[in-house]
């Protein structure tokens, strides 16, 4: 882990001078282990140095000594490769709170559950530019890595963390924009600070407390961070999935509601505020009240949720929102949860028995009046209905337990929409200033954070998309891993033998394909309106004949799903109604006569999620010519123009569900991904108790097997990660054993006499490519850059400048 140390210092380095080194401040209490360690490795590089004669050769005695004096780094670097081996590895390297170890180019990240101060400016300063093996692994690594390669190559880079709930794919998405604004130094501070608001502002709104984590991400999320073609930060921008609105309205026991609910009251009380933004200060609203009447006091007397509402205030103004907006999304908070205290009883009249009343409207007026509206139209949206047939609207009244639903999806709809606002706000906010630079003409860095894998005690519709979405990030990682690089092996004639893995594409298929697929089954059965739970699942046990899926005898209404990640029992009760996600019109139609602006653009018009219609639609069409044919399949065909639209809108348009918005969004997200060359982090959960120190060893091993560690490992030691085509290689290189002017033609043999004068070994030259291992793309350009520097010496002197 030291030997970093003696890299950095060219001189001999002092013992005392090296324990200034951030690296040793961290490993404190080990001090005369750390000192004998830190001579000995002092006296071996010295040695090596003092042995070897010619420069190349010191590099790659150099490069001995580190592998050597570090193998545990990098699994792929194990003699012994098997499971007990690389868990014994992990779960010592995880004692010494070494949480990161690569496979090859991959980044395994351990969950610490413990602050560590490895991540500070200094560690970022550390990783700056350098060579992967001369630091231990770290995140700031993996975005380095990602930063360089856009700067010299030119090319968009995409930074892909999975894992499953918990495992901390969010704290390392945090930990990547930290460092990529550290390396993307903008002259202008302002944009930095803003860009590192983002992440905190939008999970204020889509974060909340489950029973696996406290800081949960219930959407997805991916950010592109902008940079000018030398690397300098110019803008950002989020795109979000699939936002849980359902939490919204109800919790499961032991859960809570979006962050930012408790935020505005505990800072609302605060400043008292509650009475201006109507909130009742005695018992706390239906849609957050999710354990017992306690709960109000220990919301408003709160000191953590009270800073984290000053920290959201200074993220709201950080980034550029106006007052009159912040305050407007505060009413509209304050108004979802008053509408969630909105009663209905049946009206007395005996000639309308179906119909509902608001017996108390005190909550009714209150929402009303914080969105602007009139108090009797919208009881009379939610309590009633226009039906037109034959060309007659006809008004029909709604019995209680449909006004409740109605009521419900406002409040879904209203926070949904207002999500997406400030996504699109935020990113108009952080548009790189075309003044400056053009977009187009500048790269991007994105960073994938999805919400991870779930297997909770009853999983319901949101569970499923949510590992549905799991499996399609598995699927790529597979098609980048192994499928596309032993399909290119065998066209370019390369022997390796070929590493087995669990490809993931049937269960896809099965959810995925039309029109017999698990989502075209439910938006088929979605669509009768006479449909039942029962209903459904005969339905998917009629069509779904496969390992993947079951029904189980005992339970009632539920089926078994094989996931890549394990067993899921889904329980379908809800399932068809969450899929139809139904906003009547008549609710539309109220909200648009609101006098409030940010809600008259929340319900403007059905295109507000997406913004610009024609670009989207040209982009996903782009995309879908780009993607590999493996993603191509006519599974992910979509009808762009039907996915622009909010999935619960209804006015006059066919009906579009969740599911099929969902699908649209996987596909969206695939397109956005496959530009970029890939990068990935696997985070993995040490321990179910999120206890520091705690190494679960039969846990870790579910994790390394689903994600198939083992055969990454595999084919990362016998596999090329690079390939070059010949031309650009031996364009690239030809200084290494060709004159500066020689200039020889890109041929085969060429490229072969370069990697032989290189000394390097276990390369293959293919039919049109070079194909390099991991780490020799590293000290290729490393040879090149001291070739080119001698070349430009020599020149100096030939011309005389260096007296
Ligand atoms: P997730 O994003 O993978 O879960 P998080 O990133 O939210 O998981 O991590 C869960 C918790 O683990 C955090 O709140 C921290 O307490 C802790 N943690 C994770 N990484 C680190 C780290 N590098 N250093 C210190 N603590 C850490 V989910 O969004 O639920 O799928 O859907
Ligand atoms: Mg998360």
């Amino acid at each position: 882990m030291y030997r970093c140390l003696i890299k950095d210092f060219e001189t001999r380095p002092s013992v005392t001078h090296l324990l200034e080194h951030p690296f040793i401040k961290q490993a404190h209490g080990k001090d005369t282990l750390l000192r004998q360690q830190l001579s000995v490795l002092i006296r071996e590089q010295q040695d090596v140095g003092s042995r070897t004669k010619t420069r190349h050769e010191r590099i790659n005695t150099r490069k001995t000594l580190i592998i050597e004096s570090c193998p545990d780094d990098d699994l792929v670097n194990l003699e012994l490769l098997d499971e007990e081996t690389i868990i014994a590895h992990l779960q010592k390297r995880y004692q010494d709170l070494q949480i990161y170890t690569y496979v090859g180019d991959i980044l395994i990240a351990l969950n610490p559950f413990q602050n560590l101060s490895i991540y500070s400016p200094q560690f970022s300063k550390l990783y700056h530019g350098m060579k992967r093996s001369t630091n231990p692994p770290h995140i700031f690594a993996t975005a380095d890595a990602a930063y360089q390669s856009m700067v010299t190559l030119c090319k968009d880079q995409c930074i892909i963390i999975s894992g499953e709930s918990g495992a901390g794919k969010t704290e390392s998405a945090h930990l990547i924009v930290q460092h990529l604004t550290f390396l993307g130094k903008a002259n202008n501070r302002t944009l930095r600070e803003k860009i590192l608001q983002v992440n905190p502002l939008v999970e204020a709104f889509g974060n909340a407390c489950t029973a696996i984590n406290d800081n949960s991400s219930r959407f997805g999320k991916y950010l592109e961070m902008k940079f000018t073609p030398t690397g300098a930060v110019m803008g950002a921008k989020i795109s979000e999935y699939l936002l849980e609105k359902s939490r919204v309205i109800k919790q499961a026991t032991g859960e809570k509601n979006f962050h930012i609910f408790y935020y505005i009251y505990a800072g609302l009380y605060h400043q008292d505020n509650l009475r201006k933004y109507k909130l009742p200060n005695k018992t706390a609203p239906r849609y957050i009240d999710c354990v017992n009447g306690k709960v109000m006091q220990d919301i408003i007397s709160s000191k953590l949720y009270k800073e984290q509402f000053d920290a959201i205030q200074d993220c709201f103004r950080i980034i550029g929102f106006t007052e009159e907006e912040v305050n407007s999304v505060y009413r509209i908070l304050a108004a979802i949860l008053n509408t969630g205290n909105i009663e209905f009883a049946s009206a007395s009249s005996q000639h309308q028995s179906d119909k509902s009343e608001v017996p108390n409207s005190e909550a009714l007026d209150n929402a009303a009046a914080l969105l602007s509206i009139g108090s009797e139209e919208l009881q009379e949206a939610l309590t009633s209905h226009c039906v037109v047939t034959r060309g007659e609207t006809i008004i029909r009244t709604n019995t209680v337990d449909k006004a409740t639903v109605v009521r419900d999806a406002m409040s879904k709809a209203l926070y949904g929409r207002l999500f997406s606002w400030i996504v699109n706000r935020i990113n108009a906010l952080l548009q790189p200033d075309t003044n400056i630079c053009a977009a187009e003409s500048g790269m991007n860095v994105g960073i994938l954070d999805i919400f991870g894998f779930e297997n909770f005690k009853k999983n319901s519709f949101e569970q499923l998309c949510i590992n549905i979405a799991n499996e399609q990030i598995q699927f790529y990682f597979n098609q980048h891993i192994f499928a596309l690089e032993q399909i290119e092996y065998q066209s370019e004639g390369v022997d390796v033998s070929l590493v087995e893995y669990e490809d993931n594409r049937p269960i896809l298929d099965m959810f995925l394909q039309k029109p017999m697929g698990l989502l075209s089954l439910l938006d088929e059965e979605s669509r009768f309106p006479q449909a039942t739970d029962q209903t459904l699942v005969d339905k998917f046990q009629d069509n779904l004949r496969n390992k993947y899926f079951w029904i189980p005898k005992r339970v009632e209404l539920c089926f078994g799903i094989q996931h890549y990640a394990g067993q899921v029992l889904y329980n379908v009760s809800g399932f068809l109604e969450k899929n139809r996600d139904t906003l009547p019109a008549d609710i539309v139609v109220v909200l648009r006569t609101s006098e409030n602006r940010l809600l008259q653009q929340l319900f403007s018009s059905p295109l507000t999620k997406t913004g610009n219609l024609a670009t989207s639609r040209a982009r996903v069409t782009a995309a879908s010519r780009s993607l590999p044919p493996q993603l191509n399949s006519g599974r992910n065909k979509v009808d762009t123009m039907e996915m622009m639209r909010h999935p619960e809108e209804t006015t006059n348009m066919r009906r579009q569900t969740v599911a099929s918005y969902f699908r649209y969004s996987l596909m969206d997200l695939l397109s956005k991904m496959v530009v970029g060359t890939p990068h990935f982090v696997r985070c993995i959960k040490p321990n179910d108790d999120r206890q520091a120190l705690r190494f679960n060893k039969e846990r870790v091993m579910v994790q390394l097997r689903y994600t198939g560690i083992l055969e990454t490992v595999n084919i990362r030691r016998q596999g090329y990660s690079h390939r070059i085509l010949i031309q650009e290689f031996v364009n690239r290189y030809y200084y290494l054993a060709f004159r500066a002017h020689q200039m020889p033609e890109g041929s085969k043999e060429n490229a072969i006499i370069i990697l032989q004068k290189a000394k390097l070994d276990y390369w293959v030259v293919g039919n049109t490519k070079v194909f390099l291992k991991y780490y020799h793309v590293e000290q290729l350009n490393l040879m090149l850059r001291e070739v080119i520097a001698r070349v430009v010496l020599m020149q100096a002197y030939t011309k005389g400048w260096l007296g």
